[in-house]
């Protein structure tokens, strides 16, 4: 029998092959790396270089710190290896990945993901190929690698037949717009290193479904009141049954 073909193929441009594919090799990815349910493909922009040094950037116009990825150097790299399908930079300038964005590029059937390190990349190459800049959250990584690799850790895990368990997506953080509620298994009675001990909520062995799902999602609510005011904003919004009279 034919092995089948990857339902996702991936495209990785960077400078640092050699991180690839890193964790996403091990565990949940890795066994449908091997099951090719995905398959990944690194691409060197050095290997399109021309002069001795194997120039990959240059000085900013305009002066200032840090060097950029050059325009004529990415493009080759990137014309030597289509279609690109989806193109993606790794970007802290880019808009927030988020779950929902996840999901969307679990659909797509080639994703190719442009690693910058130095400052960035020359704008003109990003707008020639109109990348889809994506940032994996408000602080500086010192290259994009580590960030795609994220990136593509929320996708794969949403591939037909990653998680055997389909209904396990929909239970989890930001499913309904809300953090998880905690999860708790044996022993039922447990004292830990301050003394205490402490029991499993009660509840949850009660046998009453209902109950335990209101619980749940109660423990969802205030935890993401607590932790994230922006989700709960909008959640209430969502929501306004939640929403609390003032007075
Ligand atoms: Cl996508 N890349 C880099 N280099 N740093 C980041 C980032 C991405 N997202 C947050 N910080």
């Amino acid at each position: 029998m034919k092995p089948e073909p990857a339902k996702l193929t991936v495209k990785i441009i960077t400078l640092f092959p050699e991180m690839f594919p890193g964790h996403l090799g091990l565990s949940l990815s890795g066994k449908a790396l091997e099951k090719r349910i995905w398959s990944l493909e690194t691409v060197n922009p050095r290997y399109y270089t021309t002069d001795v040094h194997k120039t990959v950037d240059d000085s900013p116009f305009g002066g200032g710190a840090g060097m950029v990825m050059k325009p004529d150097i990415l493009d080759r790299s990137l014309q030597a290896h289509l279609p690109l399908g989806r193109f993606i930079y790794m970007t802290p300038r880019g808009k927030p990945l988020t779950q929902a964005k996840a999901i969307e590029l679990s659909q797509e059937p080639l994703l190719t993901i442009l690693c910058g390190r130095y400052e960035g990349v020359d704008e003109r190459l990003l707008e020639a190929y109109q990348a889809e800049e994506i940032s994996i959250g408000d602080y500086v990584l010192s290259g994009g690698e580590q960030a795609a690799m994220i990136l593509l850790d929320t996708v794969i895990r949403l591939l037909p037949d990653v998680i055997g368990n389909a209904g396990t997506h929909d239970e989890e953080s930001f499913g309904n717009g809300l953090l998880e509620y905690p999860h708790y298994t044996r022993p039922a009675e447990w004292t830990g290193p301050d003394g205490i001990l402490r029991k499993v909520p009660e509840i949850l062995s009660s046998g009453h479904h209902a109950k335990v799902k209101d619980w749940r999602l109660e423990q969802s609510k205030a935890v993401t009141k607590e932790r994230r005011p922006d989700l709960w904003s909008a959640y209430v919004v969502q929501n306004p049954e939640n929403s609390k009279k003032t007075k």
